[in-house]
């Protein structure tokens, strides 16, 4: 269990501001006439302690509110150009921002979970213990704002009114950070009181960068407090670090959803995106990745983009159906490999005049032009990039490659810049109708493209036991590693209590309309089925034929082979799909994709049972699951050998 407002409340402690009337003395020393005007607007007691004892605590010279006018968006933005934070490119408003060399992931090592005695968390969490964290916020964070100016915004992840909507308050020394919020999340400063109420809550962001030098990097911490539902974060600016309302407070409303919502609500990993059927119904859905591995290509090859990476989900009493909203409203996309073939939406973006992106880390070439690896066009002859000055064959001093830009650089810019963001559905109160949800990761060895759990049980282990490679998204990580329902990174509390909420969430009988539950895998490599290489099977523009096919499979149009892992689809219903995007799609293709290599996936089941026995409190109900299955599959081995057709696998199922 989690219990809120336990322990000391360290950013309290720290400021020592207790009441209102000192908060207002402190609010007179710090902010201007106009500043003072906009913040009394806010009459939320908590909110306003809050932003007193950071002033408090962090020394700013000075403070700026940032209300949802467009004047103060673009006065921060204005600092940004001046101090350097951001720098402007060729295309009007397009600007690229760096990040320190040694701040180009999340910083996974440097980032904890504040913990009370005898508390629980993930298995696969670090945590440090609440004294700790308070000594390193009083030694690091008092004063860290001096000599800059602090702005604080008032957002909100989510639509205004929506059930799973949460506001947040984003406090930081960084002008990027606020104008990438500006991108991300929606300023409600005029309706945060009204937020705050309606929800019950709000989260607290503390960010400062300090005097941002690598020499501090090494220093830096990421901290989430789940109690006092506050993070903080210090000496660094990428912003899967410093953009708190990001993965902070994602984290946040995973225990919301796992410890005070269950059978209500849930807080996922996950793109939004609808796609158009026959007679043009939509179909929403829901869909799990790590980072790093294709949620962003994905959500906008569907005909109605929502989101590309977090998802608030409710079960709707009213209508008995799941909904979800984006608690985003905008990308931090990953930039390698996006080029015209295969992101032509976001790529027009990148290239035309038209709207406010912000590169990161990328490489600008003597045209004060963004480029990045895999971007389809020609390799410039040098540029500056997140290193310094770059040509093509530069080697680090230890000989290795320095690449054009860095695998983790990004994009950030309004969804609603995308050509197929479905704004209306986007900004509804009411969310989509989630119908399919989606599970994958980067497996290049064993899974199908495709297959769909048989029952709502069945589509829990397929997200709970997702694996995948590492990608640039983390700093340090390597190999291939467990990423259940990938958001393993972001569930604070056990794992156990996690999958139990899952399970109760997917079979409450509040849903009258259940979504399929399918597993997804662009991955798969000619090396894994008897070709050579690490040549991947399927290509980018392949996804449409997946979600084309889950659509229909949704709507109880498809047909499909019932296998001891789940529904895998037909080869002619994929054939028609394959001509719809004009493109071949031999049987023999089909065949390597579906055939399954009985021997890897009862592997992968292993490694799941083994590492869920050693967490605390996991349902028994996914090891059933697992024994099933692997039986069920040993039996298609003894049948039909290690290597099971897909023609094999229709015979049995009769
Ligand atoms: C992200 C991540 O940036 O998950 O979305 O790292
Ligand atoms: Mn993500």
């Amino acid at each position: 269990m989690l219990e809120l407002m336990k322990g000391v409340d360290i950013l309290a402690d720290v400021g020592g501001i207790a009441d209102l009337a000192a908060a207002k003395t402190l609010f007179e020393s710090k902010l201007d006439d106009a500043n003072l005007v906009k913040i009394k607007t806010i009459k939320n007691e908590d909110a306003l302690l809050k932003i007193a004892n950071a002033i408090a605590m962090c020394d700013p010279d000075n403070v700026f509110i940032i209300t949802e006018s467009r004047d103060d968006a673009a006065y921060v933005k204005e600092q940004s150009l001046k101090t350097g934070e951001e720098k402007k490119l060729a295309i009007k408003n397009h600007t690229i921002h760096y990040d320190l060399p040694e701040d180009q992931g999340r910083l996974v090592k440097q980032t904890f979970y504040i913990v009370n005695e005898d508390e629980d968390i993930s298995s696969i969490a670090k945590k440090e213990s609440r004294a700790d964290a308070h000594a390193y916020v009083k030694e690091n964070m008092k004063g860290i704002m001096k000599g800059l100016t602090m702005y604080v915004a008032f957002l909100n992840r989510g639509p205004i009114g929506a059930k799973a909507s949460i506001p947040a308050l984003m406090i930081t020394s960084s002008t990027y950070v606020q104008t990438s919020g500006d991108l991300l999340y929606r300023n409600v400063f005029s309706v945060f009181d009204a937020e705050v109420e309606r929800c019950g809550t709000f989260f607290t962001n503390i960010h400062s960068q300090g005097t941002n030098r690598s020499e501090d990097v090494p220093k830096a911490k990421i901290y989430m407090d789940r109690s006092w539902q506050t993070c903080y974060s210090t000496f660094c600016t990428y912003a899967g670090n410093t953009l708190l309302l990001k993965k902070g407070n994602h984290r946040f409303a995973v225990d919301r959803a796992t410890y005070f919502k269950v059978e209500e609500e849930l807080s996922e990993h996950m793109f939004i995106t609808g796609m158009t059927g026959p007679g043009g119904r939509k179909t929403y859905f829901a869909g799990a990745a790590p980072s790093g591995c294709g949620k962003t290509t994905t959500a906008m090859v569907g005909t109605d983009f929502i989101g590309d990476d977090l998802a608030q989900i409710w079960i709707d009493d009213a209508t008995g159906t799941v909904r979800a909203i984006n608690p985003e409203c905008g990308i931090f996309g990953i930039l390698e490999d996006v080029n015209e073939a295969g992101d032509p939406h976001l790529m027009v973006r990148l290239r035309k005049e038209g709207t406010t992106v912000i590169f990161s880390n990328v490489l600008v070439d003597e045209n004060n032009k963004p480029r990045w690896v895999g971007d389809g066009e020609e390799i410039p002859a040098k540029g500056i990039n997140f290193q310094g000055e770059w040509s093509p064959g530069r080697k680090t001093a230890d000989g290795k490659n320095v690449p054009m830009s860095h695998p983790n650089s990004r994009c950030t810019l309004l969804c609603e810049s995308i050509d197929n963001y479905n704004k209306e559905a986007a900004e509804s109160s009411d969310g989509v109708h989630i119908q399919v949800v989606t599970y994958s990761g980067r497996d290049s060895d064993t899974m199908p493209p495709i297959w769909v759990a048989k029952s709502m049980d069945e589509g829990v282990a397929i997200g709970a036991s997702i694996v995948s490679a590492a990608t640039a998204t983390e700093v340090g990580a390597v190999g291939v590693n467990r990423q259940p329902w990938a958001n393993a990174p972001f569930i604070p509390g056990a794992l156990g209590d996690y999958m139990d909420a899952q399970f109760r969430f997917f079979n409450s009988g509040k849903i009258k309309n259940k979504p399929i539950m399918a597993g997804l895998n662009y991955f798969l490599t000619e090396g894994a089925r008897g070709g050579e290489g690490k040549k991947l099977l399927g290509e980018k523009k392949d996804v449409k034929v997946w979600l084309g096919w889950l659509e229909l499979r949704a709507n109880g149009d498809a047909e499909a082979i019932e296998t001891p892992i789940g529904y895998i689809p037909m080869y002619e219903d994929l054939k028609k799909l394959f001509d719809g995007i004009k493109k071949e799609y031999p049987k023999s293709l089909y065949s390597k994709q579906f055939s399954f290599y009985i021997d890897n996936i009862v592997a992968r089941i292993d490694l799941q049972n083994e590492a869920f026995r050693k967490d605390e409190r996991i349902p028994e109900k996914i090891f059933e699951i697992y024994k099933t299955q692997k039986a069920a599959l040993l039996k298609l081995k003894e049948k039909y050998g290690p290597v099971v057709s897909v023609e094999q696998l229709a015979e049995a199922a009769k």
